[in-house]
């Protein structure tokens, strides 16, 4: 039986992941940790802990106190976030994998985190990234995620942690909004389509990025952790996708349900230049082959489900 600490869990994607990981191995095997209290959360009076994940000794007490077996490691800051002030998110974002990694080892934990298609840069091919290619990111979360990558590799080579992980694209959501990413854009336009009609973009008509609908990011984490080890020939650097898109074709899937919405651009030079160095969409066959990586939602699919849980939430 799995038995799992979550970090960064009251996240875009903690938030997901631990609501999945409760339902398939029972509330009392997950320990979602974040470093506030889960306050207007869906995780709110459950089992939690608080853990800043730059507190070493405090991480290894609290997973030697839950006992677990594996560790889902999520904190991190995000892009955008990262540029504000990159020394700080060096520190949460190194220093907080690098004491992940340490208590999985010293635990003997699997353990997963995600890197993401902003560990590619400039020089990257753009189109059909594949999974192995040259990464030579100019952004400090690029930085991260490639430091992240080999260090996660390194610890399965050297000490034997059973590490997993994939690259992750933009990843749009409802139940719990992201903060400081690149790709948000394509997750506030369909609460702006619901509340207003109309979104002014941040990111430019015709950037295209890669993207997938949250159910079958946490479908790609679980497939992942549970795969049979020895058909795995890489560990922590899958490229997984579903579609790319620009602002463009995203308006045109919301006109499906509001033909009058209004799309406009208010680009951030900032992200839009993030945007640029990453590629317009990657290839996740080795996903595919190595572990059976699949995902279900298009865009129109994401734009129905978006729209109609939105509404209901507002
Ligand atoms: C970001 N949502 O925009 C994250 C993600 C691929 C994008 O890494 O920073």
């Amino acid at each position: 039986m799995k038995r799992i600490i979550v970090t960064g869990a009251l996240g875009q994607i903690g938030t997901e992941l631990t609501l999945k990981l409760r339902e398939l191995y029972g509330e009392d095997n997950v320990l979602p940790t974040d470093i506030k209290e889960p306050v207007d959360s869906p995780l709110e009076g459950k089992p939690f802990e608080i853990l800043d994940v730059t507190d070493y000794e405090e991480m290894v007490r609290i997973c030697k106190e839950f006992n677990g077996d594996t560790m889902m490691h999520l904190a991190a800051l995000l892009s955008a976030t990262c540029e504000k002030d990159p020394q700080l998110a060096w520190n949460i974002n190194m220093g907080g994998l690098v004491n992940a990694l340490e208590t999985a080892r010293t635990l003997n934990l699997q353990f997963f985190t995600p890197s993401s298609i902003g560990s590619f840069g400039p020089s990257t091919p753009k189109d059909n990234t594949p999974q192995t290619t040259i990464q030579r990111p100019v952004t400090m979360y690029g930085v991260n995620k490639v430091s992240g990558e080999l260090l996660c590799n390194y610890y399965f080579e050297k000490f034997g942690v059973d590490t997993r992980g994939v690259r992750f694209p933009g990843l749009i959501s409802h139940v719990r909004e992201p903060g400081g990413g690149t790709t948000d854009y394509a997750v506030e336009i369909f609460f702006e389509a619901v509340k207003n009609g109309k979104y002014a973009s941040f990111i430019d008509k015709g950037t295209f990025m890669d993207m997938m609908y949250m159910d079958d990011a946490i479908q790609a984490i679980i497939d992942l952790m549970e795969a049979d080890a020895s058909k795995l020939e890489d560990r922590n650097a899958f490229n997984v996708t579903k579609m790319s898109f620009d602002p463009e074709m995203v308006a045109e899937s919301i006109r499906r349900h509001y033909p009058e919405f209004e799309l406009t651009y208010d680009v951030d030079p900032v992200r839009q230049g993030i945007a640029e160095n990453w590629p317009n969409s990657i290839d996740a066959s080795e996903a595919k082959r190595q572990w059976g990586f699949d995902a279900k939602f298009d865009l129109d699919k994401m734009t129905d489900t978006m729209i109609e849980a939105i509404k209901k939430k507002l």
